[in-house]
């Protein structure tokens, strides 16, 4: 058990997954056990492997990030650790400058985080496109729970939270929901809130969680996340960022996704996140504008995802439509 089951300053109408009571297993002692860390994620849906990232590795690529959002405006780095401005991120370009940065694709190839990534798989990695920066400020940006697979369906790949800092209960850090990779996709769909023109607006309304969707003592987290920490995600497992309560601090991340290199491969893979949220809301709109119930639009857009349909092919869309509603 947590040492208390409510964040401080928990919001009344806060999910549960705010309310985490259990704490997440660690899985670093069968890091050469192959069949135990595959039998542990096949039942949990994550491995959280406590400090076996190169924690130079890790600075490194934190300086990188800092550096951006320093010249952003994001942060001050006047002291030990960089403290928030005001700033809001999302009204900034650093996202769009971090994206094209190529410093997650050099973190990888760090011969310390490349051999852990192997031991990890099982295989050697092969990166899909949509590897995240993370920088949640103390904005009120309420938890939004989800698959990181919804938008990639049948894409066989694990996803890496990787913690640019220690991550305390005040920062948030991140909760997931104990074997919910194993129920199937979760998130309902709204295809009105996909009208919206604010991408973050349209994706947490278009795709949202109920609060019921999984039992309430299946949400657990780590009381505190370490540099050095890798999260591995299954592509189903329902999980959060929580809120940043603090007042001056910016909680620092990173999501990179790999599937084994011998995996088959898809090409919908291969694009950034931006453009996989951008092509799911495009899709749900297209997919209800031709009468898909929204009951039925995850199974349409799955077989658009597998066939690679281009949503402005229209009759090629249709044709899609009316084989998968049959
Ligand atoms: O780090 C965060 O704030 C959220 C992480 C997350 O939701 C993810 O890894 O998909």
């Amino acid at each position: 058990m947590l040492p208390n089951n409510r964040l401080a300053g928990s919001q009344e109408d806060a999910g549960p997954w705010e309310r985490s009571t259990c704490e997440i297993e660690a899985a670093d002692e069968w890091l050469d056990d192959r069949e135990s860390l595959d039998a542990f994620y096949a039942e949990h849906g994550y491995l959280y492997l406590r400090e076996v990232l190169d924690t130079n590795a890790v600075a490194e690529l934190r300086k990188k990030v800092v550096d951006v959002l320093e010249r952003h405006g994001i942060v001050s780095v006047d002291g030990p650790e960089p403290r928030w401005t005001g700033t809001d991120p999302m009204k900034t370009s650093a996202r769009a400058e971090l994206d094209s940065s190529g410093h997650w694709e050099a973190f990888v190839e760090h011969p310390a985080i490349a051999a852990c990534v192997e031991r990890v798989m099982g295989d050697a990695p092969f990166y899909i496109g949509t590897a995240v920066y993370r920088f949640m400020a103390p904005t009120p940006s309420p938890p939004f729970p989800h698959q990181d697979g919804f938008l990639l369906p049948g894409v066989p790949f694990m996803g890496f939270w990787i913690p640019l800092m220690d991550v305390d209960e005040t920062l948030g850090g991140l909760t997931l929901a104990d074997g919910s990779h194993k129920r199937g996709w979760l998130p309902k769909i709204d295809p009105a809130a996909a009208m919206t023109d604010d991408p973050k607006v349209a994706q947490r309304g278009t795709f949202y969680i109920e609060r019921d969707a999984v039992a309430d003592d299946s949400w657990c987290r780590a009381v505190t996340y370490r540099a050095g920490d890798l999260l591995v995600l299954h592509p189903q497992l329902l999980h959060t960022g929580l809120a940043n309560r603090t007042t001056d601090r910016v909680r620092l991340s990173i999501d990179i996704r790999a599937q084994r290199a011998s995996a088959p491969r898809t090409s919908g893979a291969l694009q950034s996140s931006l453009q996989t949220q951008a092509r799911g809301l495009e899709s749900m709109r297209v997919l209800s504008q031709e009468g898909v119930p929204e009951n039925r639009l995850h199974d349409v857009f799955c077989e658009l995802f597998a066939r690679d349909t281009p949503l402005d092919d229209r009759p090629a869309v249709r044709r899609v439509i009316a084989e998968a509603l049959t």
